[in-house]
């Protein structure tokens, strides 16, 4: 399988945020996609190319075009209102503000374009965040050209963002992007297989009123996991997409068993839809060793879900998204794609 990476990600460095009632460094940081890389090559999964470079129309056929101008104005607008440190949100529309109305300084725009503070900016973050999006359509088309499969190894990850927002480490839904450059470029249907432990909130919303991609998300119930106020079991689908959409809610403790009743379930569903390719939102932080998250999957396993992936036998891009045990990131994403390879 070919790997897809750009060494621009580790401009995007030395972020912080909000956990637990204190401002520590962002737990997405540059070593995840460096040890997931190192173990693409220590593996030998196959060749690491470097992305070509794409325009952002792409982008703008999932998000709105206001918002993806916006995101590389962030830091110029931020250093020209005199500050050094990291642009970080801090307000934002909720019930019975105005949603409605575009501000006009930095600070109530970062709002205006985010559900949290988790998608922070330095320097080197837009040039990151374009080149996570060129990495998955990078490998998006080697899928279209005939590959079986490809790995976008994306950093910043993606399935946060929805059509009009940034937030938890996401800001474009490069999955999303990916998914609907191949509904551009030939597929009928698409499905995405979101297999982070965070529910993909944005992706969920970018597609929800939409028969034409499926959406799966296996993940913690938002009842009591981030990002809490999208991801529940009721949640199906609109119009046209009504059925598409299809949530697996899991308990804080859910180990591989249970969680693989819903992988086989997503799968089943899957498989009756027949897309023309699937995309996997590739999060690995359902780990048992992962720092925020509560599932308890172990490194044997990934190489599990993999196969059971391949067993589809549909052309799939996977999609780097979450999974911050840095020390075991590359053995359990990697995992998943040499179970693929099985
Ligand atoms: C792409 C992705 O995985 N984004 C995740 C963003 C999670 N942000 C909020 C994390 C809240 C963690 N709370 C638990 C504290 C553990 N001490
Ligand atoms: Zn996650």
């Amino acid at each position: 399988m070919k790997t897809v990476f750009s060494p621009l990600h580790a401009g995007h460095a030395g972020n912080f945020e909000l956990i637990s009632g204190a401002i520590v460094p962002a737990f997405e940081k540059p070593s995840r996609a460096e040890f997931i890389k190192a173990r693409v090559e220590s593996e030998k999964l196959g060749p690491v190319l470097p992305p070509d470079t794409h325009d952002l129309a792409a982008a703008k056929q999932v998000h709105t075009s206001d918002y993806i101008d916006f995101l590389p104005t962030v830091w110029p607008l931020w250093e020209a209102s005199g500050r050094t440190g990291s642009a970080i949100p801090f307000t934002w529309p909720t019930r019975g503000l105005r949603g409605d109305v575009r501000p006009q300084t930095i600070d109530a725009l970062l709002g205006f374009y985010s559900f949290d503070g988790g998608a922070s900016f330095v320097k080197g973050t837009w040039e990151a965040i374009k080149s996570s999006y060129d990495v998955a359509l990078t490998a998006a088309a080697l899928v279209k050209g005939g590959e079986i499969s490809a790995f976008a190894l994306c950093r910043p990850p993606g399935h946060h963002a929805g059509a009009g927002f940034m937030g938890g480490y996401c800001y474009i839904n490069n999955a999303a992007v990916a998914a609907q450059w191949f509904r551009d470029h030939g597929a009928r249907r698409v499905s995405i297989l979101d297999v982070d432990y965070h529910h993909g909130n944005g992706t969920q919303e970018i597609f929800y009123s939409r028969g034409d991609v499926q959406v799966l998300n296996l993940h913690g119930d938002p009842m009591t996991e981030y990002p809490f106020f999208l991801g529940h079991a009721d949640e199906r689908g609109a119009g046209p997409g009504e059925g598409f959409n299809v949530n697996y809610p899991m308990p804080f403790g859910t180990a591989w068993d249970a969680w693989n009743a819903s992988l086989e379930d997503a799968c089943a569903k899957l498989a009756a839809y027949a897309p023309d390719v699937v995309v996997v939102s590739l999060g690995v932080d359902t780990f048992e060793k992962d720092p925020i998250s509560k599932f308890k999957l172990k490194s044997a396993d990934y190489p599990k879900i993999g196969r059971r992936i391949a067993k589809l036998g549909l052309p799939t891009l996977f999609v780097m998204e979450g999974g911050y045990a840095v020390e075991d990131i590359g053995i359990n994403a990697v995992g998943v794609l040499t179970g693929f390879e099985d």
